[in-house]
């Protein structure tokens, strides 16, 4: 097997049949041999297979791949830093990060190769969102070691737009450059769209007289009602963008204009199973279930059987042979997602831990502004001497310029009086999201 020929192409495997049997062809054939160069390059994938009783050889159908392991964000921790990638380290032309995990972030990374892949992809997006060659978009998602902002970046050259990569913050000179340059598209967190229009409206502009046309949002759950408000206060188009850093980043499926409701996965790039996520059954077509994805063709960081947490279904395709999932709007494990900043209780639970003064009873709670979510955390204090109303507000600033700092989210923090926060049986109480209007 030579890995280090361009990307395959689906009119590598015989083309008879329907485009559906094509593509599953090309799945099987891809799928063998992601497979096999992570078992053969992966020491996890050996040991993980060898317990489980499978090798490679063993995977002679698309079903077969559900009696293979599932990896999971801690097999992540425990290969931390570089410990799953399966090429030279050399050989890896860049590095990103997941935020969100307790203390040391998940590590990915990228040949040339997968680059080219994953500007592939995001260029599929950016265009199925009805975007052209030569449109002005600009990129307010994060640049860094988020996989938001380059993922995009790369994605929009490659169709041949003129990319503005400008990042997230400083959002008065963002509205300035958008009455300037006049771009078509934005991308962004949903939260931070809105977050621009009202800095329009501080500048006594309208974001919807801008000229921008189609949104492309992602990286946190929203949902039906925050499209039509950003439709509505932006005056374009919103439409979804999905992906995880595990698996590359965004760009893994998204929406498209033709038809917006599910968004089309990259079958071609990426195996989606949906399972049970008490039993890991698998599950058919059509139930709701945690989505398990499978990387076909990354080289860096092959992922097989990758539990992303996220809840979806698997719908049927709609233009060409590749399904489609539901939007996700909630995850199987306590994961968070603020502002696209993915959020662990724990890690919280360690900053209130080191603050002093504080009990270690805590609170979490969503609120959904418009129908975005935003995160109030309940602490108490220790001791009735820190029970003052300045003791109270200095604490409280002190954690939620911490949680900034450490959590890269901003949160709204309560100190209550010791002793009154209500106990509860478990660890961190996370309140369902209320709907705040
Ligand atoms: O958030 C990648 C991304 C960037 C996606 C820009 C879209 C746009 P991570 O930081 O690894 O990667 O966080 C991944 O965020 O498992 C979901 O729980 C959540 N998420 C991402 N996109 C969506 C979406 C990026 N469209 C985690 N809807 C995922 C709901 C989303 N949740």
């Amino acid at each position: 097997m030579d890995w280090s020929r361009g990307n395959r192409t689906a009119t590598e495997v015989p083309a008879e049949g329907t485009a559906v049997e094509q593509l599953r062809r090309v799945q099987l054939q891809r799928l063998r041999e992601s497979v096999q160069h992570a078992w053969e390059n992966v020491p996890h994938y050996r040991r993980s297979f060898a317990a489980r009783g499978v090798e490679p050889q063993d995977l002679r159908s698309l079903e077969d791949l559900g009696r293979f392991p599932f990896l999971t964000k801690s097999d992540f921790r425990a290969n931390y830093p570089f410990g799953l990638f399966a090429v030279p380290r050399e050989r890896v032309v860049r590095i990103h990060t997941s935020s969100g995990t307790t203390g040391k972030p998940t590590v990915v990374g990228y040949t040339a190769r997968d680059i080219a892949t994953w500007a592939e992809l995001m260029g599929r997006c950016i265009r199925a969102a009805g975007a052209r060659t030569g449109d002005i978009v600009h990129i307010a998602y994060d640049y860094g070691l988020f996989t938001g902002g380059l993922g995009s970046h790369f994605g929009a050259e490659r169709l041949g737009c003129t990319v503005i990569p400008i990042s997230s913050g400083r959002s008065g000179w963002q509205v300035e450059l958008i009455e300037d340059f006049r771009p078509d598209i934005l991308m962004a967190t949903p939260s931070y769209a809105l977050h621009l229009a009202e800095a329009f409206e501080q500048r006594g502009l309208r974001a919807r007289d801008s000229s921008l046309r189609i949104g492309i949002f992602g990286a946190e759950p929203w949902d039906e009602a925050t499209r039509s408000q950003l439709q509505e206060q932006l005056g374009l188009e919103a439409y979804d963008l999905y992906g995880l850093a595990e698996v590359i980043g965004p760009g893994v499926a998204c929406e498209s204009a033709a038809r917006p409701g599910g968004l089309t996965l990259w079958e071609d790039h990426f195996y989606p199973e949906v399972i049970d996520p008490r039993t890991g059954a698998v599950l058919p077509d059509g139930e709701e279930g945690e989505l398990v994805l499978t990387s076909l063709t990354k080289e860096a960081l092959p992922v097989i059987r990758y539990r992303t947490r996220d809840l979806t279904r698997l719908l049927p395709p709609q233009d060409g042979p590749m399904r489609r999932i539901a939007r996700i709007t909630d995850r199987s494990d306590d994961m968070l997602v603020i502002h696209g900043v993915n959020v662990y209780p724990s890690q919280l639970e360690a900053l209130i831990a080191h603050a002093g003064g504080l009990s270690p009873h805590y609170k979490l709670e969503t609120n959904r502004r418009g129908p975005l979510d935003d995160l109030t955390v309940h602490v108490e204090t220790l001791q009735r001497a820190h029970d003052s109303e300045a003791a109270r507000s200095h604490i409280a600033a002190e954690l939620a310029r911490r949680v900034k700092t450490y959590v890269g989210v901003s949160v709204t923090v309560i100190v209550h009086r010791s002793g009154t926060l209500e106990r509860a049986p478990g660890k961190a109480t996370h309140l369902p999201a209320r709907h705040a209007g």
